[in-house]
C-alpha cells in the first residue's frame, strides 16, 4: 500500500489511509468507536452514526476484532481519545476477516499459558508486550553485529550439517546425509578456529546451534541461537573483554533505542546498562564462595561442574555479571588450553548473569602435539577430526574465543521467565511444530 501512513504518524489535519487489525470496538449507541492497531501502535476511529454513509458504519463496527482493515479518513484532535487524535473515517475496507472465536486474547486481557501462546505465534505477537521482546533481540543483533565490525572482526557462515559433533556425543540429532550418518551442529566450535588460523584471524557468527540435551528447564532449548566469537593472537582475559564489551554494547544499545518497547515491558524504570569490569573469579574462589553460602545440602568439591544451585547461590551472592576462569581440565572440553605449570587447571572461562551461565570461551590449543593428546583424554578418535587437527600443522598461531547464547542474553537482560519467551518458535523435547 504505497499511501498508507502508520497509526503513529497520523498527524491532526491530514487525510490519511491507514489499515491494521481491530483491536477493539465500542458502540456507545448514537456514536461508537473502533481502536486499529498496526505495529507503530493504536488509533482511535470515531463513527457518528447519523453523519455518516451507513455502509462505513456497518462495516467498521460489524467485523470481529483482530480482522485486517483498511481505512481513509481525516484525522482530528481530540484530547479525550487515547492517543490525542482520532480519524473521522470517510471509507473502509474489510482486507481480512478474522473468526469470532479466537485462541487467544491479543488484547492481553486474558492470560494465556506458554504453550497456548507458543501454539499461537502469530496472535501471541500481537501483544505489545511480546513484540517487544523481539524488537529488543533483533536490536541485540545489530548492536552484537556492530560492536563486533568495531573490533575488526568479520561476520562467518560456518556448516550447520557436520559429521562430527565437538560438545559431548550425547548431544547430538543425528540425520541422513545421502544414505550416510550425519549431525546437526552443535557449536560452529572447530570451523571458527579454522577460520581464526586462516587469513580472516577475527571473525564472529551469529547462528543456530542444535543440542539434543535431554533438559527440559527454563534455560535449554534443543535449537538455540550462538553468538560466537575467535581470534589470533589474544588470550583468554582478551576474550573476556571482548565478551564484556558485546554484553555491555547491547544492554547500552536496547537503552538508547529501545525505549518504547521497554515500556510496553514496563521496564523503563527498572532497565539498567551494566558498567562492565566484571569480576573474574577463579573457579576455585567461587566454590569456596558457593560453599560459604550454606545454600547447598552437600558442599561442592574441587572438579565439580557448578550445578544448577550452585550458579543460583553465586550469583545472589555475587550480584551481577562475572567471570568464573581458571576451570579444572577435565570438565572442559580438549580445545581448551591448559595451564603449561599446571595442566590440571585450564584457560577456560565462563560468563554468568546472576541467573544462568551466558558464556562460555577460553584460550584454545594451538599446538598439534598436545591438541591431539586432548581427542585421546577425551575419548574422540583424532582420525574422525583430521580436517580440524591437519590445519595445526600448517601454521596456526594461540587463538581465543567464546559462544554466547542470543536467547539467553535477551532472557536475563529482560528478566523473562524462560528462554522460550525469547524465542519465536522454540525446539523442544515436547515442541517441533509450529
Ligand atoms: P557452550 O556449550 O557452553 O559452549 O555454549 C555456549 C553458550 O550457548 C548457550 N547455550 C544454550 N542456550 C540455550 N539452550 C541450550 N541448549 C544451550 N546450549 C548452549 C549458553 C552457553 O553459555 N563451543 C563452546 C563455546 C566456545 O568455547 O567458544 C560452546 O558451545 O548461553
Amino acid at each position: 500500500m504505497e499511501d498508507r501512513t502508520y497509526v503513529a504518524d497520523a498527524e491532526p489535519g491530514d487525510e490519511v489511509t491507514i489499515a491494521g487489525w481491530v483491536h477493539e470496538t465500542r458502540d456507545l449507541g448514537g456514536i461508537a468507536f473502533l481502536i486499529l492497531r498496526d505495529r507503530s501502535g493504536k488509533i482511535q476511529v470515531k463513527f457518528e452514526k447519523d453523519e455518516m454513509d451507513d455502509h462505513i458504519v456497518e462495516t467498521g463496527l460489524g467485523v470481529h476484532r483482530e480482522s485486517v482493515l483498511s481505512i481513509t479518513g481525516r484525522v482530528e484532535e481530540e484530547e479525550r481519545a487515547p492517543t490525542g487524535v482520532e480519524v473521522i473515517p470517510d471509507g473502509i475496507e474489510v482486507i481480512s476477516e478474522a473468526d469470532t472465536e479466537l485462541p487467544l486474547d491479543p488484547s492481553g486481557k486474558v492470560d494465556a499459558e506458554l504453550s497456548t501462546r507458543l501454539d499461537n505465534r502469530t496472535l501471541d505477537l500481537r501483544k505489545p508486550g511480546v513484540k517487544a521482546i523481539f524488537e529488543i533481540r533483533s536490536e541485540v543483533q545489530r548492536a552484537v553485529r556492530e560492536t563486533f565490525r568495531g573490533l575488526d572482526c568479520t561476520e562467518i557462515n560456518t556448516p550447520k550439517i557436520v559429521a562430527t559433533g565437538t560438545e559431548g556425543g550425547t548431544e547430538l540429532f543425528p540425520i541422513t546425509y545421502f544414505g550416510r550418518e550425519a549431525f546437526m551442529n552443535q557449536s560452529p566450535q572447530l570451523f571458527k578456529q579454522l577460520m581464526a588460523g586462516s587469513g580472516l584471524e577475527r571473525v564472529f557468527e551469529v547462528g543456530p546451534i542444535f543440542r539434543a540435551e535431554e533438559h527440559n528447564t527454563p534455560r535449554h532449548l534443543n535449537e538455540a541461537t550462538s553468538i560466537d566469537f575467535e581470534a589470533t593472537f589474544i588470550d583468554q582475559h582478551e576474550a573476556m573483554d571482548v565478551a564484556e564489551a558485546i554484553v555491555v554494547s547491547a544492554y547500552d544499545a536496547v537503552d538508547q533505542n529501545c525505549q518504547t518497547a521497554l515500556e510496553a515491558l514496563g521496564l523503563v524504570d527498572e532497565f539498567t546498562v551494566p558498567e562492565g569490569d566484571f569480576p573474574r573469579l577463579t573457579y576455585e574462589e567461587c566454590i569456596e564462595r558457593v560453599n560459604a553460602t550454606g545454600e547447598l545440602d552437600e558442599p561442592l568439591v574441587w572438579g565439580d561442574d557448578l550445578s544448577t544451585e550452585a550458579e543460583r547461590a553465586l550469583g545472589d551472592d555475587v550480584g551481577g555479571h562475572y567471570f568464573v576462569t581458571d576451570w579444572p581440565s577435565e570438565i572442559k572440553p580438549f580445545y581448551i588450553q591448559d595451564y603449561d605449570d599446571d595442566p590440571e587447571l585450564s584457560k577456560g572461562f565462563d560468563l554468568n548473569h546472576p541467573r544462568m551461565e551466558l558464556v562460555s570461551g577460553g584460550q584454545r590449543e594451538h599446538r598439534h602435539e598436545p591438541l591431539i593428546e586432548g581427542f585421546e583424554q577425551q575419548g574422540l578418535p583424532p582420525a574422525d577430526f583430521e580436517y580440524y587437527t591437519k590445519m595445526f600443522k600448517y601454521g596456526m598461531p594461540p587463538h581465543a574465543g567464546w559462544g554466547m547464547g542470543a536467547e539467553r542474553l535477551v532472557t536475563t537482560m529482560l528478566d523473562l521467565d524462560n528462554v522460550r519467551e525469547a524465542t519465536l518458535f522454540p525446539r523442544d523435547r515436547q515442541r517441533l511444530s509450529p
